[in-house]
C-alpha cells in the first residue's frame, strides 16, 4: 500500500544537549540506531495531546543527529491509516524499531488488526531505501505467537544474521529472521530467566557479550533491567536494574554507541507530568570492566 503521509519538512529542534530531547511534540519508546551515513537516528512513538491513552497513538516520527546535541525532526514516517490490514479505528501504533540490511531499512511496529485490539496484535513491517522517509507498509510478520506481540526489537549481528524479539505481560520471545527480514526461521522461543520481565525488549552487543534490556513491573514506576548471554537467543543471565524509575509509569529504552560513547535512550514525563504524554531523553551509559552496566544518571533540564 502507498504511504499516504504528508512529506513534512524536516525541522531543527532547539536543543542544547539537555533532556528531554524533544519538546515540540510528545514522544516515547525511542529506538536508536547509527546508520551508514554516520548519523544517529531515533525511531519514536508519538503520544497524542490531549492525553487519552495508548489508543490515540497513531503515528511515528524519526529524529537524527550528528553530534548528540543538535537534533533534527525528520518528520512523520508512518501512521495507522497507511496500514491496510490494521484495526479499522486506527490508533495503537506502539513502540517501534528499525533495522538495515542490504540497502533497505525495515521499520517494525506493533499494531492490532481488529477492533478487539488487545487480542489482535501483529508486528507490521514497512520498508524504505532511506532511513527517515519513504516507508511503505509490506504487511505483518506471519506465524508469530498469539500473545502480546508488542515492542518489537530487531538485532542484526556482525555476521549479518538478524534476530527479532517482542513481548509484554511477562513473556519475552526471540527468534531468527529469514533473509527477507519479514519472516521467522523455525519459530520463536521464550527468552528465559529474565527476572520480572514486563515489556520493552532491546538487544545489543558489546565486546562479544549480548545484552537484553527490558522494563520491569515495578508498580506505577517501571525500571529497566538487563541480562547477558554469549548467544543472541540466550540462555540469559539476569544482571540487575540499570535505570531506576523515571517518574513515569512506563519505561522503555534503547542502547547505542555513537562516536566512541555509549548512550541510553529512554522516556519520562518531565514536560507534561502525565504518563500518556511522554518525552524522549538520552544519557550516557557506562560499563564496568567486567561488562556490567552502571546505573544510569538521569539528567534533566
Ligand atoms: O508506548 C506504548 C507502550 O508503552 C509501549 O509499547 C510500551 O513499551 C510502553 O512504553
Amino acid at each position: 500500500m502507498m504511504n499516504t503521509t504528508f512529506a513534512i519538512p524536516a525541522q531543527a529542534l532547539n536543543t542544547t544537549g539537555t533532556n528531554p530531547i524533544v519538546s515540540t511534540i510528545f514522544t516515547a519508546d525511542p529506538s536508536a540506531h547509527v546508520w551508514e551515513d554516520g548519523k544517529i537516528y531515533i525511531y519514536a512513538s508519538h503520544d497524542m495531546d490531549p492525553a487519552r491513552g495508548c489508543d490515540l497513538m497513531d503515528r511515528y516520527h524519526v529524529y537524527s543527529s550528528e553530534d548528540m546535541v543538535n537534533w533534527l525532526d525528520e518528520g512523520e514516517i508512518l501512521r495507522s491509516e497507511d496500514v491496510s490490514w490494521g484495526r479499522p479505528e486506527g490508533g495503537f501504533m506502539w513502540a517501534p524499531d528499525c533495522a538495515y540490511k542490504n540497502g533497505t531499512y525495515y521499520f517494525y511496529y506493533p499494531h492490532p488488526s481488529e477492533s478487539d485490539w488487545n487480542n489482535s496484535w501483529k508486528i507490521g513491517v514497512a520498508t524504505s531505501r532511506h532511513p527517515a522517509k519513504g516507508f511503505v507498509d509490506q504487511g505483518y510478520i506471519p506465524g508469530l505467537g498469539d500473545f502480546a506481540m508488542i515492542d518489537p526489537c530487531v538485532f542484526v549481528d556482525d555476521d549479518g544474521r538478524a534476530y527479532m524479539y517482542y513481548g509484554g505481560g511477562g513473556r519475552c520471545m526471540g527468534g531468527e529472521l529469514n533473509e527477507d527480514m519479514m519472516s521467522i526461521q523455525g519459530g520463536m522461543q521464550d527468552m528465559d530467566t529474565l527476572q520480572d520481565f514486563h515489556e520493552a525488549t532491546w538487544v545489543f552487543k558489546r565486546n562479544g557479550i549480548y545484552y537484553l534490556t527490558y522494563a520491569d513491573n515495578l508498580h506505577e514506576n517501571n525500571q529497566m533491567r538487563y541480562a547477558t548471554s554469549h548467544h543472541p537467543l540466550g540462555p540469559w543471565t539476569y544482571r540487575g536494574v540499570f535505570l531506576e524509575p523515571t517518574g513515569c509509569s512506563t519505561s522503555h529504552g534503547s542502547v547505542a554507541e555513537y562516536k566512541g560513547n555509549w548512550y541510553l535512550f529512554y522516556h519520562n514525563q518531565q514536560i507534561s507530568g502525565e504518563g500518556n504524554l511522554r518525552s524522549i531523553c538520552v544519557d550516557e551509559l557506562h560499563f564496568c570492566e567486567d561488562g556490567r552496566i552502571q546505573t544510569v544518571t538521569q539528567t534533566a533540564q
